[in-house]
């Protein structure tokens, strides 16, 4: 068998030392053509992988059903494999890389028997660009390459640009036997390696995103003196046509998806505002020649959860994913071969298969076994690409990215965190997103209201230890000599009854609006214990069913919450362990004394 598929020699010895591990009949160069893409996507439907949709409604557009087993990331069986222990720290899993190779390597074992080996070439960011990095991923599923050719950028040009160079990222992936006690996503920094056997499911297999857009890049960042954020980017445009740029980082399901692609309300849209969107996942950060912080979104797509995606709740997602979209996991109309999911409209198909490919009767939902009951999973998916999003920004393929104003951090509190509020700076800022937090709802499994820290959203994706990742953040600031302001806001806050008191989606807008004044300038506010909070008059809630009251309660900080939180704070700490840096206790201790007065 041919292993020399590119002109690049470390390539094709990584190609042929897998190789000789998994054994594929074949080897395929993926070079991102329209008529190979084609050719796969048929070969896919042959075999079962893909079910081709309806061309007129949904052109281009294809369903696919994982193993029931296999249906969401695996944060339990993701490890950190450096050669230190302490180096991946204490919140990540950790195995000794020997020991990872050896265990994973009889895993692979002639995995690929009968199979095609498809070797990806693919960019994170723009292919040439300061910001792009590349990575190979070797896959036995075709459904694996057609959703890294939307999600990346895959073609011949990357190994143009990568010449004979050997700093690219080796991702293996295997299908194998799919089982779940053999379910490995594990990363090898020192390496630059990706090993992830026994799932299908996206967030484990497509390697460009978390796995190396995330875990590696966040290593490499700290190592090459930039930041790899779970983050969505946006632009705001003013009626005067300038366009500000925020970056976000929310908790998975905190729906970053839909800030990242909002609708202004109408009062907005009528002076000549504007939202464009960059980025709705992740953003890599550098500091620019101008002392700025610089963005862009190292990947070309999005993969979005389906339920709860409608016209009202987010209209652009749905738009992007009507045409050139792999669906995954979702509910299958049997009447005109279309897909649906909870949360579409209120016209559950009536003629369905279920995501597992079961007979479907939408009458037996029941919310508290969705599951097992609904048509599509919870964590049903498109993967839908950038460039058909009615609100991509012009800004998504510009090589040098866009300046970041404002960073915001944000998480799901039932009383605790205010609607919004401004740290005092870049050091304190960190520290406020060192204690991001969400509470369980009473959707999930499990106690209600139980606080998971989730540093910058970032708990799942830092790829070493988390008090060298917050002391990483604290260097950049000190590079910054313009750095973006830093807010935090929760759209989550519920009265008595607990329903929740703003109706975030395209009224989150107001919210940014402040924040964009706060960065110019242009607004007072009014200084708490955690930071500035807005002053009443200053939220425009012009059009909404809320009061000044409503607004100023949903402003309020409660000292004897945020004084319980800073114990909870000080517990997370010392788990995270010694590299926490002084500076963040300093400000934890600085903000006890605050509340205590
Ligand atoms: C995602 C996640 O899929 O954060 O983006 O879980
Ligand atoms: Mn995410």
């Amino acid at each position: 068998m041919n292993t020399n598929v590119t002109k690049n020699s470390y390539v094709n010895a990584w190609i042929a030392e897998m190789a000789e591990l998994v054994n594929p009949s074949d080897i395929v160069l993926v070079d991102g053509t329209e008529a190979q893409t084609e050719a796969l996507r048929k070969a896919a439907c042959e075999c079962g992988d893909l079910i081709k949709l309806n061309e007129e409604k949904l052109p281009n557009c294809y369903l696919h059903r994982t193993a029931i087993n296999d249906v969401a990331r695996v944060e339990d069986r993701t490890f950190i494999c450096t050669s230190k222990k302490e180096d991946a720290g204490n919140i990540n899993n950790w195995m000794d890389p020997k020991e990872c190779y050896e265990k994973l390597s009889k895993l692979y074992k002639n995995s690929y028997k009968g199979k095609t080996m498809y070797v990806i070439p693919y960019s994170m960011s723009v292919v040439g660009s300061d910001f792009a990095k590349y990575g190979i991923e070797l896959t036995d599923s075709i459904y694996v390459v057609l959703n890294m050719i939307i999600m990346t950028r895959v073609g011949l040009n990357v190994l143009e640009a990568l010449g004979d160079s050997a700093d690219f990222i080796k991702g293996l992936h295997a299908r194998a036997e799919l089982s779940q006690e053999n379910r490995y996503i594990c990363h090898f920094p020192e390496d630059n390696t990706i090993w992830s056997v026994n799932s299908g499911y996206g967030g484990n297999v497509l390697l460009g995103k978390k796995c190396f857009a995330l875990r590696i890049a966040s290593y490499l960042g700290r190592k090459e003196g930039w930041m790899a954020e779970h983050m969505l980017i946006l632009g705001v445009q003013t009626p005067d046509g300038e366009v500000k740029y925020i970056t976000a980082a929310f908790p998975s399901a905190c729906g970053k998806t839909n800030l990242a692609m909002l609708i202004p309300p109408e009062i907005y849209q009528k002076q000549g505002y504007k939202v464009w969107c960059v980025g709705d996942d992740i953003a890599w950060l550098r500091v620019g020649k101008d002392g700025r912080l610089w963005a862009v979104n190292p990947e070309n797509g999005f993969f979005g959860v389906a339920p709860g995606t409608n016209e009202k709740s987010n209209p652009n997602a749905l738009h992007t994913a009507m045409r050139d979209t792999i669906f995954t996991n979702v509910c299958h109309n049997l009447d005109d071969n279309t897909v649906w999911w909870e949360g579409l409209d209120n016209n559950p198909p009536t003629n369905a298969l279920n995501w597992k490919g079961e007979v479907w009767d939408y009458r037996k939902y029941d919310k508290a076994d969705k599951v097992n009951t609904s048509g599509a999973h919870p964590n049903s998916r498109f993967t839908a690409m950038a460039a058909n999003c009615p609100c991509i920004s012009d800004k998504f393929n510009d090589p040098a990215g866009v300046p970041v104003s404002a960073i915001v951090f944000g998480g799901r509190r039932a009383k605790t965190a205010p609607l919004v509020y401004q740290s005092r700076s870049w050091q304190n800022g960190t520290f406020v997103g060192s204690i991001m937090a969400s509470e369980t709802t009473a959707a999930a499994a499990g106690a209600v209201g139980v606080v998971r820290r989730d540093p910058m959203a970032m708990r799942p994706f830092v790829g070493y230890d988390m008090g060298d990742y917050w002391a990483h953040w604290l260097a950049m600031g000190k590079k910054l000599s313009n750095p973006p302001k830093i807010f935090h806001v929760n759209w989550f806050r519920t009265d008595d009854e607990g329903h929740f008191i703003w109706p975030g989606f395209g009224d989150n807008m107001r919210v940014l609006l402040w924040i964009l004044a706060r960065c110019e300038g242009k607004v007072d506010a009014t200084e708490t214990p955690i930071g500035y909070v807005p002053n009443v008059d200053d939220i425009n809630i012009e059009g909404l069913d809320i009061t000044k009251e409503t607004l100023a309660d949903l402003l309020s900080v409660d000292k004897a919450l945020w004084l319980e939180d800073c114990a909870g704070i000080r517990q997370f700490y010392a788990q995270v362990g010694d590299r926490v840096p002084a500076e963040l206790y300093d400000e934890l201790k600085a903000l006890e004394e605050k509340l205590s007065k």
